[in-house]
Formats: structure tokens, C-alpha cells, sequence
């Protein structure tokens, strides 16, 4: 059997988030173990890419949201890394900084992926747009930039990339929703699991009926992992933690189902915050959880 490859692209990148510290999350992520876990699993890893801001982008002030020059910039460049992996046969793995990157691993992959799949396991939705985000920060748009319902458009991120259907993206673990983004989760067409359904289906069957929803017809699938959506008992090191979240077991579970299913072409691990951390916990979860994503079992 051929080994498969990943291509690990490091995005230390946090000025979409209101507060510093997620542009650390990649080189900890690394220093705790997770090339060698990914080797460990048989997969051939490529590490050496990093997208970096380069000097001289500024955004003009006085802009509603927050440093949207700098966004698109490494946007673009991830855009064409996440691009040039796909191309290469490679598996992605976007190791964030804010989650405000995923515009770029979405434009990047969606010039690939005619027909792709989101899966958004996040304690928010991200999907305000410029004229409701209550905060400014671009980590709060990006799910609606993919969707095509920011006046930010994914293509001009990435030349050749397509908006996402709604119909083949679902959120998991959603608590903690602006009033605004209810409105649109209802009208928009995409599929919401909040803590509520979790709680009442089980994660088993949420994270199901997400591969199906998000397979259904699709060429790819690709998984946004925001560490918040995990309970912060677990993961306090990020920057909008929400109490009430995906216990341990069940942030495990939903990557071993997915893993399992075989349908996963690229993912994201964003929002994870050492400078918040306790012990360096949500880092070295972080490593696991990929871990479980790449195959990794009890036994
Ligand atoms: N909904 C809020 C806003 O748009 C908070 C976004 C929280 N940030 C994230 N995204 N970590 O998942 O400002
Ligand atoms: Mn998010
Ligand atoms: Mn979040
Ligand atoms: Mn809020």
C-alpha cells in the first residue's frame, strides 16, 4: 500500500481573534509530539511549511472589522499552500492561529474540491457578517465568508474558488450564538447540532448524521476543528472559552467516527491559545484529538 502523506502548514496567526496568543498555537502543537504521533500512525509528514504575515500589511483604521487586510493576505497564501498540498496528492493539516485562517484553507481547497463538505465543530458559528459581528474580529465571519454571505468572497482569496453549499455543511457543539447568526443558521439551509442535540441524540449519532449531510454527493469533506468547542475544563487554553462543551470523550469519539468514515480530505485545528493554557493541556489534547482524526485507538 502506497503511504499516504500529510502536509502539515503552520498558520501562526492571531490577529483575528480579539485577544493574543493563538499565533503560538502551531510550534505548540509541534513541540508537543505531533509529528511523531502522526509518523507513529504510518503516514508519511511533510512539516516544513509555515504562512507567515509578511511585513507592511496594515489595515486602514477605522474599519468595522479588524485587521481584514492582514486576514486576506495570509488567507491568500494559505490558500495556495492548502492548494499546492491537495495538488501534490497530500492530505492537509492547517494548524492555526484564529480561526479566521479557515477562509483560506476553504478557498484553497474549494478550487480542488468542486463539491466540498464542511464539518465546524465549534462552540460558535463564526457566520456573522461584516454589518452584524458584535465584536469586529474576523474569526467570527469565516464560516459566512465560506458560505458566500460576507461581502468578502472566497475567490478572492484564491482564484477558482467556489462558495460552499449549505446544504453539505453542519456545525457541531454551536452554545454560544449571536442573535443575528440564529436567525441565519434558520433561513441559510446549513445544519446546526448544538449542545442541545448532542446532549439529546448522543455525539454518535450527530456526528453521523454530519458525515452524511456533509458526503452526501460531495468530492471531499473537509473537517474546521475550533478547540472552544471542546468543554474548557479540558481545553481552557483559548481565547472565547464557553462552559457546557464537548466532554473529552466525546471530542474523541467524533474524530474516531470520522476517521472511521474515510470521507475527511483536510482539516484545520485552530483557536488553541498557550498563553491561556493550565499545564499545556489544550495543546497536548490538541495533538491527541489529531491523533484520533489520523487513526490513532485505544486499542
Ligand atoms: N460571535 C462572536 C463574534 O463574532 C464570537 C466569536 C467567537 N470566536 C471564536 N470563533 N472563537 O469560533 O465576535
Ligand atoms: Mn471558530
Ligand atoms: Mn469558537
Ligand atoms: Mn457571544
Amino acid at each position: 500500500m502506497v503511504q499516504q502523506s500529510i502536509s502539515i502548514i503552520r498558520v501562526p496567526f492571531g490577529l483575528g481573534a480579539g485577544r493574543p496568543g493563538s499565533e503560538n498555537g502551531p510550534e505548540s502543537m509541534l513541540k508537543f509530539g505531533l509529528v511523531k504521533k502522526l509518523e507513529g500512525l504510518g503516514y508519511d509528514v511533510q512539516a516544513d511549511q509555515c504562512i507567515r504575515l509578511p511585513q507592511g500589511i496594515h489595515s486602514p483604521a477605522g474599519s468595522t472589522m479588524k485587521h481584514v487586510q492582514e486576514v486576506l493576505t495570509v488567507s491568500g497564501l494559505l490558500g495556495k499552500a492548502v492548494g499546492d498540498a491537495v495538488a501534490a496528492g497530500h492530505i492537509p493539516l492547517v494548524l492555526g492561529g484564529d480561526h479566521s485562517i479557515a477562509m483560506g484553507s476553504l478557498a484553497g481547497l474549494t478550487g480542488h474540491y468542486r463539491n466540498m463538505g464542511v464539518i465546524w465543530v465549534d462552540a460558535h458559528s463564526d457566520l456573522n457578517t461584516e454589518s452584524t459581528s458584535p465584536s469586529g474580529n474576523m474569526h467570527g465571519i469565516s464560516l459566512a465568508v465560506g458560505l458566500g454571505l460576507s461581502h468578502i468572497k472566497l475567490r478572492q482569496i484564491s482564484e477558482g474558488a467556489v462558495a460552499l453549499k449549505p446544504e453539505n455543511c453542519v456545525i457541531i457543539g454551536a452554545r454560544d450564538l449571536d442573535r443575528e447568526e440564529k436567525a441565519l443558521i434558520r433561513s441559510c439551509g446549513l445544519t446546526c447540532f448544538t449542545m442541545h442535540e448532542i446532549d439529546r441524540l448522543g455525539i454518535e449519532k450527530v456526528v453521523q448524521k454530519a458525515l452524511q449531510i456533509a458526503g452526501n454527493g460531495t468530492d471531499g469533506v473537509h473537517l474546521s476543528f475550533d478547540i472552544d468547542s471542546v468543554d474548557p475544563i479540558e481545553a481552557p487554553g483559548t481565547g472565547t472559552p464557553v462552559r457546557g462543551g464537548l466532554s473529552y470523550r466525546e471530542a474523541h469519539l467524533s474524530l474516531e467516527l470520522m476517521s472511521e468514515s474515510g470521507l475527511i480530505t483536510s482539516a484545520d485545528f485552530v483557536e488553541v491559545n498557550p498563553l491561556l493554557d493550565r499545564n499545556n493541556q489544550t495543546s497536548k489534547l490538541a495533538v491527541e484529538l489529531i491523533g484520533s482524526l489520523f487513526g490513532s485507538r485505544i486499542l
